[in-house]
């Protein structure tokens, strides 16, 4: 029997387990990145694990996120990244570099080699044919210390891709059109590999859309071969010398085949608030639009880009429309610059902002009261834009360009002859932004510096053997972690700062939670299915864990929150039968008897609720390791423990 592409994979980098669906496998991980978000805590976890230098072949960590500096915490964190980095042998993207995965794609992404980064949309690095995954910090933390990744050994569905694209219909509408498929939770245990004759017509930063939006299926990671196409793109960025082939094997065996021609799609989008929400924009007809919105991870390349600025040249943007555009890359924006496109979008009207995440995360943009905004990003979560009721709906750059010039929905179809734009020969490569770490014999030599902001990592406790504690919390399906840890302007300057951010903690769904978690010292949670979707922010557990969450009970989980889960310590607990979330109300008393019992034999866990009377049980599926973690009080101790 064949492997197929992340089976080819993830043999070569098999350090610990099984390859058959379900099992824990430990992985060689060759590649970590990092952004400043999640950064901060993932070297301050770093430095706890106390390895002096990194022991991968190449760790990079990128300032994207936080980049709006209205006070000092942000650059006190950029500051504080920047000497870490210099000191243990990161790589440093400096601030106006660009967005992690764009640059990683353009500067440092090998096909075949394994990368964990601490951002759920480091799957991007799927389009160049890597193993590309999304992590917490901690786990990022540990395998720059040389120690394995862990994963559930996923089950493997390819999407077999026909025909060609349409004029004007995009990379952005393949994922839609996945999404609207397979749902926000259909990927969730499983790779998605793109195969079949309609791969060759995609360049590598199409595929990489593809690729970056596949964390909205909740999927471990997407992934395309390497090909003569990943060769072009690798030599055109001067690094044909990385490239190497890839594929599955003809008898590779999937466990789910979906097959879809490119040639039958149209321009698509995810309306609020999914990004499996999916119409078509004729479907969408023409309603007003008031902001429009281009960058992000998923679609701010040089190709992008060129075709925005192409459709924007020689007119205006619509008088009811605020057009903001934001390069993935100084590589993006340089080149724009020099060949007189950036001149197009500013004559246009286009509000240039710097090459970082910016509106994607909430960091500026924010649009008007019940605004209409078409943003060409990969997330539509309510609240996300930081305007509370603002309608987000994600779409291609085709599409965004096309309405921002309507001031209406646009089927960029109707805008007659398609643009053609073809990848350069040669990209512009300048790395002077990337600044190297000194060599090991001079490290004692640099200072870290450390801001007021910065605070440590939360205490944990091993696991008790009985626990009591209240319900604080009971939400429903799909929550995501832009709930559970918002993000945004206000927030993000706090992520170094776990007391002071916990104050935020669910405050979308229900104000009272932090001040009635800290009132009840111990708690539980209580969710519907795939609970903690989204971001790979360990955030969403460190709060919970700061303000006394001791175990989260839902009907299902996402896979980055449940890891982060464990790595505090906090128990990740499923409904046997799920009809009993109904017997869970809020503040109800709970009580775990014997959970640590429970938990070191495999069992059911037994949840005696004393304020109705009634007994439930509930799924803990944990492997050895994981159960050790648990036991530890979270993944700092264990490793402690075993180094
Ligand atoms: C996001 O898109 O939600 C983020 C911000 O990039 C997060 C990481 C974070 O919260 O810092 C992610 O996707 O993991
Ligand atoms: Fe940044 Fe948005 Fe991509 Fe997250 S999804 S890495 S916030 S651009």
């Amino acid at each position: 029997m064949g492997y197929t592409i992340a089976q080819k994979i993830i043999k070569n980098h098999l350090l610990s387990g099984e390859m058959t669906v379900g099992s824990d496998i430990g992985l060689k991980i060759d590649q970590t990145l990092t952004q400043d978000a999640t950064g901060t805590m993932a070297y301050l976890e770093f430095e706890a694990i106390g390895v002096p230098r990194v022991k991968t072949e190449k760790s990079v960590a990128y300032i994207d996120h936080n980049t709006l500096q209205t006070g000092f915490e942000n650059a006190d964190d950029h500051r504080f990244i920047q000497t870490v980095c210099r000191k243990h042998g990161i790589y440093f993207s400096r601030p106006g570099n660009g967005i992690c995965h764009q640059v990683h794609l353009e500067r440092f992404g090998i096909p075949g080699k394994t990368l964990i980064g601490s951002d759920s949309h480091t799957p991007t690095g799927g389009g160049i044919g890597m193993l590309a995954i999304g992590a917490g910090g901690l786990d990022v933390a540990v395998a720059m210390g040389g120690g394995a990744y862990y994963i559930t050994m996923p089950k493997m569905v390819r999407i077999n891709l026909s025909g060609k694209l349409q004029p004007w219909v995009s990379a952005k509408d393949v994922i839609l059109e996945v999404l609207k498929i397979m749902s926000v939770k259909g990927g969730v245990g499983k790779i998605v590999e793109y195969g079949g004759e309609g791969v060759k017509t995609l360049t590598v930063p199409e595929r990489a859309t593809i690729t970056n939006m596949g964390a909205e299926l909740g999927a471990t990671t997407s992934i395309f071969p390497s090909d003569e196409v990943t060769r072009e793109f690798l030599k055109a960025q001067g690094r044909e010398e990385d490239w190497s082939e890839l594929s599955a094997d003809a008898d590779a065996v999937y466990d789910e085949v979906i097959d879809i021609n490119l040639s039958t799609l149209v321009p698509m989008a995810a309306c609020p608030h999914s990004p499996d929400n999916i119409k078509t924009i004729e479907e969408i007809g023409p309603q007003v639009v008031d902001q429009v919105c281009i960058g992000s991870c998923t679609n701010s390349s040089y190709l992008d880009l060129m075709r925005v600025a192409a459709i924007l040249k020689g007119k205006t943007v619509a008088e009811n429309v605020s057009l903001a555009i934001a390069p993935g890359s100084k590589q993006v924006y340089n080149m724009l610059a020099l060949n007189g496109a950036l001149g197009d979008l500013i004559a246009a009207g286009a509000r240039i902002l710097e090459c970082a995440c910016g509106p994607c995360i909430g960091m500026g943009q924010s649009p008007n009261s019940k605004g209409i905004s078409l943003r060409t990003f990969n997330r539509n979560f309510k609240g996300r834009s930081g305007t509370a009721d603002g309608q987000i709906y994600l779409v291609s750059p085709e599409t965004a360009a096309a309405s921002a010039l309507a001031g209406v929905f646009c089927d960029p179809r109707t805008l007659g002859d398609e643009v053609k734009i073809e990848l350069p020969e040669k990209f512009l490569v300048n790395d002077n932004m990337v600044a190297a770490p000194v060599p090991e014999a001079e490290m004692d030599s640099v200072e870290v510096l450390r801001g007021p902001n910065i605070k440590p990592y939360p205490a944990t406790y091993p696991l008790e053997d009985t626990i009591e504690a209240q319900c604080s919390l009971k939400v429903e399906d799909n929550i995501t972690t832009d709930h559970i840890m918002p993000a945004g302007a206000k927030i993000l300057p706090l992520r170094s700062n776990i007391p002071a951010i916990s104050e935020h903690c669910f405050t979308v769904c229900d104000k009272e939670f932090p001040a009635r978690a800290k009132q009840m010292g111990k708690s539980i949670i209580v969710g519907g299915e795939n609970y903690g979707q989204g971001s790979s922010r360990e955030h969403a557990a460190l709060a919970p864990l700061y303000l006394g969450v001791k175990a989260v009970l839902v009907k299902s989980f996402a896979r980055i929150h449940r890891a982060n889960l464990i790595n505090a310590g906090i128990i990740p607990l499923t409904f046997v039968n799920e009809a009993d979330y109904d017997s869970i109300s809020l503040n109800d008393q709970l009580v775990l008897p014997d959970v640590k019992k429970c938990i070191v034999e495999g069992k059911d866990v037994v949840i005696e609720n004393k304020t109705n009377g009634k007994t439930i049980v509930a799924k803990c599926e944990l492997s050895q390791r994981t159960k050790d973690i648990i036991l530890a009080g979270g993944l700092l101790n264990y490793t402690r423990e075993h180094s």
